[in-house]
């Protein structure tokens, strides 16, 4: 049969759309691939953005409904038929009416759901801290996160722990967000609006996640080469979680004389001038703090997991799992690679 040449264009959109679904499908079925969503809120600041977003879209859509119904009446009732006149048809010059009606009913619109939105940021900034809050300090770097808990000590990167906060015994988060370099923005749509980490511009935000688990965010700002490889991650711990995750991370870092040979390699080279390890001469703080490394599931913000065969791969060139990383090739040996990553994963 010869298509009509409309046709086409609709053949050439459903191929698309099966194409991008076969596409995706494989991905959906690795359990490597994780997923968040806004429509799944799991906090106080997220359900009141989900309410609000529901309640736009509705009016929206409602809109849309109308609107285009309308569209396809008039483009229906009044189609090119044969035998029409090939004259214009009577031109009709305005109508105080149906204009007054166009502008009035928009603004309203507009007004409630201004106002409506206005409500909600002001709910969720001007949050009272309860005294008994956890504070964490949020650090975007190029292309990673540090998480800083002052009142506890603790220095972490990339997974972030929090602890479960239920109606009986509410333990909201606070976290204040800053930018050791570039714009970033933290968003975990489970938990929370987007907020930006600006450089000299300390923005907060904050959760009191409801369900314990692990939640996945991602940096949502164009920050440079690797932004798409800088996810976060974090576990909502129940109160024992909580409890056994600080107290692991208070302590200093294992110290195992079987990995003396890595661990001098490590003091010895450059890696002590970016990474920190609490309790050695390491006390940088350019790249992410490696005291409790093997406390977390991934490497380099989620680029890759955290096994010796990456940690191995990583030392060797960050720029094979994340090009653009700002750690350089080390340029050891393999024996000495090994013996590093040896003593590496020690450090639980
Ligand atoms: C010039 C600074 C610099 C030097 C030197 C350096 N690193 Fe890094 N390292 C980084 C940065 C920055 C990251 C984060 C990269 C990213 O995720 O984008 C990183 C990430 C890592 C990670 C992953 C940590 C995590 O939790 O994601 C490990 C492990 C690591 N480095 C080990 C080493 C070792 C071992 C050496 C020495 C042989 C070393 N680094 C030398 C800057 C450095
Ligand atoms: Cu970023």
């Amino acid at each position: 049969m010869q298509l009509k040449s409309g046709a086409r264009p609709i053949r050439s959109c459903v191929f698309l759309i099966v194409g991008l679904f076969l596409a995706v499908t494989p991905l959906l079925a690795d359990s490597r691939f994780v997923s968040s969503n806004t429509f799944l809120p799991e906090t106080t600041p997220a359900r009141d953005i989900y309410y609000l977003a529901l309640f736009a879209l509705t009016i929206t859509g409602c809109l849309f409904v109308v609107v285009g119904s309308l569209i396809f009446y008039a483009a229906f009732k009044y189609r090119a038929r044969k035998g029409d006149p090939e004259n214009e048809p009577a031109q009709v010059y305005g109508s105080a009416q149906v204009e007054l009606a166009w502008t009035i009913i928009p603004v309203i619109i507009i007004v409630v759901l201004f106002l409506t939105t206005a409500r909600i940021i002001y709910a969720i900034q001007n949050a009272p801290v309860p005294s008994s809050a956890l504070k964490v300090t949020v650090i975007g770097h190029q292309f990673w996160w540090e998480f800083r808990y002052p009142e506890l000590g603790i220095v972490t990167a990339n997974e972030m722990h929090v602890p479960l906060s239920t109606s009986e015994q509410p333990d909201p988060t606070f976290l204040r967000l800053l930018s050791a370099d570039v714009d970033h923005s933290f968003w975990v749509p489970e938990l929370g609006g987007k907020t930006d980490l600006i450089p000299n511009h300390p923005n907060e935000m904050w959760m009191d996640p409801q369900k314990a688990g692990v939640y996945y965010g991602q940096c949502a700002q164009f920050c440079g080469l690797e932004h798409s490889k800088m996810l976060i991650r974090v576990y909502v711990d129940t109160p024992a979680q909580w409890a056994a995750w600080v107290h692991d991370q208070k302590q200093p870092a294992v110290d195992d004389p079987k990995v003396a040979a890595g661990r001098q390699i490590f003091e010895t080279q450059a890696c002590v001038s970016c990474h920190a390890v609490k309790g050695t001469s390491a006390k940088g703080t350019y790249g992410p703090d490696l005291t409790h490394l093997m406390s977390r599931a991934t490497i380099a913000a989620g680029a890759a997991d955290n096994t010796p065969a990456n940690l191995f791969a990583w030392i060797k060139d960050p720029q094979t799992f994340k090009p653009g990383a700002n750690m350089p090739a080390m340029q050891l040996s393999d024996q000495q690679i090994e013996d590093v990553v040896a003593y590496l994963t020690t450090l639980h």
